[in-house]
C-alpha cells in the first residue's frame, strides 16, 4: 500500500533513528587506556575545528593561546564562538546540540552549565549513555604504533571494552618514513632508510607484530594531494606495494586510504593547522586494477574530488568510499555526497563515520548525519512509491542498515554476529 509522503518521511526517520551506527572511524580510545579517552566540556570545547574557528573572532597571538591551560583555552573558545558570535558553524552548533542531549537548557546555556552537564571521568555508565544517545554499537579507534602513551597499552588490548575496536594507523610510515626507521631500530626491526637488506622483511615482521597486538579491522593511512602509484623508485611507493599490500592481502585486512589532508599548512595552529588538497583519483583507480585481491576503504578531503571517487567505486568493487571526513562533514556537503552516492552507487557505501575525537562529539555528529540520510532517504523513497514500487518499513531497515553498519561489518569480513 502507498504511503503519504509525510507518513513515509516520518517511518524513515524512526528507521534512521532505531538503526545503530557502526562507528569505523574515530580517534577515541578504549577507557581502559586511561586519560587517552576524551570527554567532557573543556575537552569539547578544545577540539581542534573550534579552535581554528576561535582565532577568527579572538586574534589573540598563538603563544599566548598556547600558553593558556586547557580549561583557559576553553573559556577563550567559549566567549569568541558562544558568547561574542552566534554558535552556528557545523562544530559550534554541534556543542549546543550536545548540551541539548545532555539536559542542559539551550535556551541560556553557560559555560558553567555545559560544564556541570558533562562529565569529565568516562566511566562505564558514562560511556553507554554517550553511546545510547547517539546509537552507536561500536566505536573503531585509530592505533598508531609510533605513539609510546598508546602502544603502552597496547599489550592489554584484548581484555579491554569490546565496544572499542582496533585499526591500524601507518601515517608515520608511509609518509616520514626515514623519521621512523631510528624508533623500530630501537624496537629491535632491522630496517635503513633505502629499504636495502631485510628491511622490507623487518617491515613486514613489524606490521605482523602490530596486528597481533591490536587485531585491527583495516590498516589506514592518510595522504596529500603528492600521493603517486605505481612509484616504483620511491620508498613510500615500495612500502606500499612490498610490505603494506601483501600484508593487507595475507591477512584479509582492507587499506582505508584519507586522501587529500595536506597537514600543518599552519603549524602555529597545531592539530588544527591541517588543510586540504584536490587530490588525483588516477593512483586510486590504478591500485584497485593492479590489486583485485586487496579491499579499499577511501574518503577523500575534497569536495571536488567526490564525484570521481564515486565513479571510481561503480568501476571497482573493491572500492568501499567511506564517510563524510573533516572539510565536508557539514550539513550542505553531507547531503550533497550521500545523495551523489546514493544516485551512483545505491546504498552499497558507507554513510558516515564520526571522527570523534571526544566521546560526546558522538551525538551531534551521530544525529546530524541521521537528519541528512533521513532527508535523502525520504526523497529517493518518495519518487520510488511514485513509481509504483512498494517501499515498506523492512525495505527502509534493510538500506539503512547496510549504511550505517552492514556495508562495513561486510568489507572487513565481521560476521553479523560477532562483535
Ligand atoms: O578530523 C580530524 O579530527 C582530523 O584532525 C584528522 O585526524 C583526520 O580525521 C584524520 O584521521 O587524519
Ligand atoms: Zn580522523
Amino acid at each position: 500500500m502507498t504511503m503519504a509522503d509525510a507518513d513515509l518521511a516520518s517511518l524513515v526517520a524512526r528507521v534512521v533513528d532505531e538503526t545503530p551506527a557502526f562507528d569505523m572511524h574515530t580517534h577515541l580510545f578504549a577507557p581502559e587506556m586511561g586519560s587517552l579517552l576524551l570527554c567532557g566540556a573543556d575537552e569539547a570545547l578544545n577540539f581542534h575545528y573550534l579552535v581554528s574557528e576561535s582565532f577568527r573572532v579572538h586574534h589573540m597571538p598563538y603563544h599566548e593561546f598556547w600558553g593558556l591551560s586547557k580549561a583557559q583555552r576553553a573559556e577563550v573558545v567559549w566567549n569568541s564562538l558562544f558568547r561574542d558570535t552566534s554558535p552556528v558553524s557545523e562544530a559550534a552548533s554541534g556543542v549546543v546540540e550536545i548540551a541539548r542531549a545532555m539536559g542542559c537548557d539551550t535556551g541560556r546555556l553557560t559555560l558553567t552549565a555545559l560544564r556541570e552537564a558533562l562529565s569529565d571521568v568516562p566511566t562505564a555508565e558514562y560511556i553507554s549513555r554517550i553511546m545510547n544517545l547517539a546509537n552507536v554499537t561500536h566505536i573503531v579507534m585509530t592505533n598508531d604504533p609510533f605513539d609510546d602513551q598508546e602502544t603502552a597499552f597496547w599489550s592489554e588490548m584484548g581484555g579491554m571494552d569490546k565496544r572499542f575496536l582496533a585499526s591500524l594507523r601507518l601515517d608515520k610510515l608511509m609518509n616520514q618514513y626515514s623519521s621512523v626507521v631510528p624508533v623500530l631500530i630501537a624496537k629491535g626491526y632491522e630496517v635503513d632508510e633505502s629499504l636495502s637488506g631485510r628491511s622490507v622483511v623487518e617491515l613486514r615482521r613489524f606490521l605482523e607484530d602490530c596486528a597481533d597486538a591490536v587485531h585491527p579491522l583495516y590498516v589506514a593511512f592518510s595522504t596529500a594531494d603528492d600521493f603517486v602509484y605505481p612509484e616504483p623508485d620511491g620508498v613510500r611507493g615500495r612500502i606500499l606495494k612490498e610490505v603494506v599490500l601483501p600484508f593487507c592481502r595475507e591477512r584479509g585486512l582492507p587499506l582505508s586510504l584519507m586522501m587529500g589532508a595536506r597537514r600543518q599548512v599552519n603549524p602555529a595552529l597545531r592539530a588544527a593547522g591541517d588543510s586540504l588538497a584536490n587530490a588525483p583519483v588516477r593512483p586510486l583507480e590504478s591500485l584497485c586494477a593492479d590489486y583485485p585481491d586487496n579491499r579499499f576503504l577511501v574518503s577523500m578531503l575534497a569536495r571536488e574530488n567526490q564525484h570521481a571517487l564515486v565513479v571510481a567505486a561503480r568501476k571497482f568493487h573493491n572500492l568501499m568510499p567511506f564517510g563524510c571526513w573533516w572539510f565536508v562533514n557539514t550539513d550542505t556537503l553531507v547531503e550533497e555526497i550521500i545523495r551523489m552516492r546514493l544516485e551512483l552507487l545505491g546504498p552499497t557505501f558507507i554513510a558516515q563515520h564520526s571522527d570523534a575525537r571526544v566521546l560526546e562529539h558522538l551525538i551531534y555528529k551521530w544525529q546530524r548525519a541521521r537528519r541528512v540520510l533521513t532527508r535523502v532517504l525520504a526523497d529517493k523513497y518518495e519518487n520510488l512509491q511514485s513509481s509504483g514500487w512498494l517501499v515498506t518499513e523492512d525495505v527502509i531497515r534493510r538500506d539503512v542498515e547496510q549504511l550505517f553498519s552492514g556495508n562495513f561489518r561486510q568489507f572487513v569480513g565481521l560476521a553479523e554476529s560477532s562483535g
